[in-house]
């Protein structure tokens, strides 16, 4: 956390960063304290865009019309008239932020903020912000106009497990900016970063044995936002008790071959939910999959105080009906955090650059060094590695095709719904 300002806790007398280092690894709120003052780092002067103009336009825009009605100009004439682009109109504004910071929201992100105080986003709804305060009451929060206008490739400013500074009471506040990310678990959203959910140190990747059957594509992608995040995956295939566990041994060998933790469960029947609870104690970990596969129900069966809600799949189509609609933290039994999450529709990677897809895949990346080629596609080249490496059977096959398809960037986003 390059930049962040910390500072000395007004009513408890320990400064900060102490609290930061023992509270932060969990992503549990600092304990208690409301307000803190964050003495000024050295700070420079920058500029920031806005996505678009925050200000309707002054000036009239229809000059021409109005001169021909009026040729001898006996209108009055505003005298103060701004005609260039600048003033109200720019999309331009200068920030004083922290000599070390980056641009746009992180540039915002070291503003100072005295008189705030430090929280973490439980979930978004709307354009309100659920923040846990220091006292563990969660407030209902704005979010300061600036950082809702800055032009970012975000598709909103604030997500889950974000941890912000506050200007407000318990009752209500307004976020005045936000930490950067320890971790963000990103989607591409239409060309804009969705950050499904920030701060998490692990992800439970949920498939279903049946009822929607599993989708290996998906559990692929996920492993690879995940760690290019560096957020440690752990694969969960729940509805044990709908097939004959043999019939998933094979697609859970290719996994657990590449060192992921991989667990065979059932929310139904309690089937694996010891060893699940092993990887989850202490931990903030995010619970992601499509819709129906029991994400929920997982959760409930783990903690049963948590009660959240779950619906059937459809009997038409086997889809689940998008139960969970918002991502959010929850504290649990085992001294943990999870971030239950909407099910997945379509799930394109944010920012993957086709050619470095090889390198995100921990089994193809070792073969990939020993191609003839440094630039080889592992499509078509005679002499690959990694081609070999299938055709002897060291490599999974359909893993390879999902990267090929990846590094064609060709792939049909729908895939994940069908
Ligand atoms: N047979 C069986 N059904 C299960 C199991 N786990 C969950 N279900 C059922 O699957 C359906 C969907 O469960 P949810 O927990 O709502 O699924 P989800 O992944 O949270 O779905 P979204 O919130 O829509 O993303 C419910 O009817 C659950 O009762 C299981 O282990 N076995
Ligand atoms: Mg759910
Ligand atoms: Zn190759």
């Amino acid at each position: 956390m390059e930049g962040f300002v910390h500072g000395q806790s007004a009513d408890c007398g320990t400064s900060l960063p102490e609290q930061d280092a023992r509270h932060a690894d969990r992503g549990n709120p600092l304990p208690s304290g409301r307000c803190y003052t964050f003495p000024m780092a050295r700070h420079r002067k920058i500029r920031i865009d806005f996505r678009k103009n925050r200000s309707t336009r002054r000036r009239g825009g229809d000059l021409t019309r109005s001169m021909d009605r009026d040729p001898d100009h006996t209108d009055a004439q505003p005298a103060t008239e701004r005609i260039s682009g600048k003033g109200e109109l720019t999309r331009r504004r200068t920030i004083v932020a922290a000599d070390s910071s980056g641009d746009g929201i992180d540039a915002l992100a070291t503003e100072p903020a005295a008189g705030t105080w430090r929280g973490q986003v439980m979930h978004v709804h709307g354009l309100d912000s659920f923040v846990r305060d220091p006292d563990g009451t969660v407030v209902r929060c704005t979010t300061r106009r600036i950082l809702r206008t800055v032009a970012t490739d975000h598709r909103h400013p604030v997500a889950a497990g974000d941890w912000v500074r506050v200007r407000g009471d318990a009752t209500a506040g307004v976020i005045q900016a936000i930490e950067p990310r320890r971790t963000a678990l990103c989607r591409d959203s239409r060309g804009r970063r969705h950050v499904i959910v920030a701060n998490v140190e692990q992800v439970m990747i949920v498939g279903s044995a049946a009822l929607p059957g599993l989708k290996p594509g998906l559990v692929d992608r996920l492993l690879v936002a995940a760690e290019s995040s560096g957020i440690r995956p752990l694969i969960c295939i729940n509805k044990l008790d709908l097939v004959p566990a043999a019939t998933l041994v094979p697609m859970a060998g290719v996994f657990a071959r590449m060192g992921y933790p991989v667990i065979l469960c059932s929310a139904a029947t309690g089937v694996g939910l010891g060893r699940l609870a092993v990887e989850l104690t202490g931990r903030v970990t995010a619970v992601v999959g499509q819709s129906g596969v029991g994400k929920s129900s997982l959760l409930n069966a783990l903690d049963p105080g948590l009660a959240l809600p779950v619906a059937e799949v459809s009997r038409d189509n086997e889809k689940g009906r998008h139960t969970t609609t918002t991502a959010r933290l929850l504290p649990n039994r085992f001294g943990g955090w999870f971030a239950d999450t909407p099910g997945v529709r379509q799930f394109q990677l944010w920012e993957l650059v086709p050619a470095e897809a090889p390198a995100a895949f921990r089994d193809l990346r070792p073969l990939a060094n020993l191609c003839r080629f440094p630039d080889c596609t592992h499509t078509h080249e005679s002499e690959c590695a990694v081609k070999h490496a299938v055709a002897d059977g060291l490599l999974d096959t359909r893993r390879w095709q999902s990267c090929c398809q990846l590094a064609g960037a060709t792939e049909d986003a729908a895939e994940d719904e069908e």
